[in-house]
């Protein structure tokens, strides 16, 4: 069993490995020179600033210090057990999808010194009244142990510029009608006191490659007062079926290895489970992918 347990483990960590970004950072094209009183300093269109105009404003950063996977789930069929849901039970050959992902976030298993997935929501500043904010969200690098980590950005890739608002009252943030498949636990959404980064294009990283996850927003609640915790946060983006069917695990992966990435969620080639978890966006085949975090803010010594 151990071959299949470390296997089943070495296939899924990577699926922590989303970078949370937005298309090209705005206001990063502006002409060579271009100053402050040119790219909208005045206007308090903060997104407009040049990324190359010193100094930037130091973010409030908060990194993810959990990640659990809601919808769609994941399926694998392990030979001598048949189809199973490894998403939250824990299968019989390892942990599961979202164990992997808290020991992820969590602990440094690799052995690089760095915790082994970082995921930081760059605020600048945070704000609880906010309206189009700036928001820079990636990768990060935080040495464990994660109780007193420092993080920096991760880069490549590079961490992308969005804008976020704090509604006064209701859902920040929510799934989108029909595309979620009544799992439990079901998903977690972030009530006001709350804040929500606007869609974006976002990279987003499975087994050492790249690609864009469409339309990702984050979200979280917290309470009034000095923030230093986000609740209830939810991640969630689409993933096209086109993009999953050209993205090819790693071969050495038994049981999966060398199979498309679609492989693992319902509706997909070769996928074992019974249902369809698919869903269409823009007219396009895909999943809409939804993860719960929670987030504390961590010390930056970055940019
Ligand atoms: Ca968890
Ligand atoms: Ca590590
Ligand atoms: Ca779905």
């Amino acid at each position: 069993m151990s071959r299949p347990r470390a296997a089943i483990t070495a296939l899924l960590a990577p699926v922590l490995l989303l970078g949370l970004a937005p298309p090209g950072a705005v206001g990063v094209d502006a002409p060579a020179g271009a100053g402050l009183l040119s790219d909208g300093f005045e206007s308090g269109n903060t997104l407009a600033w040049d990324q190359r105009v010193p100094p930037l404003p130091v973010p409030d950063v908060f990194r993810f210090s959990d990640l659990d996977l809601r919808d769609p789930h994941v399926f694998v069929d392990v030979p001598g057990f048949g189809c199973l849901d490894v998403t939250d039970a824990a299968p019989p050959i390892g942990p599961s999808v979202n164990e992997q992902l808290e020991t992820a976030v969590t602990t440094d298993d690799d052995g690089d010194g760095l915790l082994d997935l970082s995921l930081l929501l760059g605020f600048r500043p945070f704000s609880a009244t906010a309206a189009g904010e700036r928001l820079d969200a990636g990768l990060g690098d935080c040495p464990e142990p994660i109780g007193s980590t420092v993080c920096d950005w991760r880069i490549p890739p590079v961490p992308r510029t969005t804008r976020y608002d704090a509604p006064p009252a209701g859902a920040c943030l929510q799934p989108h009608p029909g595309t979620t498949s009544g799992y439990t636990p079901g998903i977690t959404t972030p009530f006001a006191p709350c804040v929500v980064s606007q869609p974006a294009l976002v990279p987003f990283r499975l087994f050492g490659q790249t690609f864009e996850l469409e339309a990702a927003q984050a979200g979280a609640a917290f309470l009034p007062g000095p923030v230093s915790t986000l609740s209830d946060g939810l991640f969630l983006g689409f993933l096209p079926e086109a993009v999953a069917d050209t993205i090819l695990l790693p071969p050495d992966l038994p049981i999966v290895g060398g199979q498309p990435l679609s492989i693992l969620f319902p509706g997909g080639a070769g996928n074992c489970a019974p249902g369809d978890d698919r869903d269409t966006f823009e007219a396009e085949s895909g999943w809409w992918l939804y993860f719960n975090y929670p987030a504390d803010v961590v010390p930056f010594v970055g940019q």
